[in-house]
């Protein structure tokens, strides 16, 4: 999978992505992540991406003509390097919410483009005209779209194969968050006892069977708990 994110402040991405599980990915040639300047679209020898908002405000808006220029620019190359439409995706509090079946389908995709808003907001004529999929990674405010971008890529990241061990990404698929749609329950490790505390019996069992029926159960009681929300429409009671 190939990932471009165009962004006012590239240098933002560069520890994130060295020194984690997705910087290892990329390393190994899993994902292929480059991240480009907004600024370097720009017409003007001060190099302007933003201007006032029309009809009077405070802050200033993302102009229309870099972020254009810039998308059309990454698409021409991908088009020419894959001859697939690379997605487009913006990240701004108005976005569609994120979650782990909208993370699934992008993985559909041989590319994308994320694209980071910042200031007040992005000309509504390049939303219309380029982006295919405005996405929220919750309902609060940031300064800028570049750690949802970042989020967005370590969610994406995880879901390429081999990008995690065989052995954690076959856990995680039966009981991980939005994989089966459930919270996951409590996990231990040693020592046996802590601090006077100790895990369940059932987990000293050596019965598999029993350990996965007490997984299911923690899980869906945690659930229920935590996130109500999460079992609507979920099998069973
Ligand atoms: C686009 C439009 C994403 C991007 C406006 C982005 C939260 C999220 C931004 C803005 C973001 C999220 C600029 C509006 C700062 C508020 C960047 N904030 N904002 N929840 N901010 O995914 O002022």
């Amino acid at each position: 999978m190939r990932i471009r994110i165009l962004t006012l402040f590239p240098e933002m991405f560069e520890g994130p992505f060295k020194a984690s599980i997705v910087g290892r990915a990329a390393e190994r040639g899993l994902v292929e992540i480059t991240v480009h300047n907004v600024r370097d679209y720009a017409h003007d020898r001060h190099r302007t991406v933003d201007d006032t908002p029309y009809g009077g405000g405070p802050g200033m808006v993302m102009m229309a003509q870099p972020l254009f220029e810039a998308v059309e620019d990454l698409v021409a190359r991908e088009l020419s390097q894959a001859g697939e439409r690379p997605k487009v995706i913006l990240t701004t509090p108005q976005g569609r919410l994120l979650d782990q079946g909208m993370v699934r389908e992008f993985t559909s995709h041989k590319a994308l483009i994320i694209v980071c808003g910042h200031y007040e907001g992005v000309d509504e004529r390049f939303i219309k005209s380029c982006v295919d999929h405005e996405v929220s990674i919750g309902d609060y405010v940031l300064t800028g779209g570049e750690l949802p971008a970042m989020v967005l890529v370590d969610a994406l990241a995880r879901l390429v194969p081999g990008v995690l061990g065989d052995a954690a990404s076959a856990t995680r698929e039966s009981f991980g968050p939005g994989l089966d749609g459930l919270l996951q329950g409590p996990v231990y490790t040693r020592p046996a006892e802590f601090r006077g505390m100790k895990p369940p019996d059932v987990l000293f069992s050596g019965d598999h069977a029993k350990v996965t029926e007490w997984r299911r159960k923690t899980a869906v009681d945690r659930t229920g708990q935590r996130r109500p929300d999460l079992l609507k429409g979920w099998p069973s009671t």
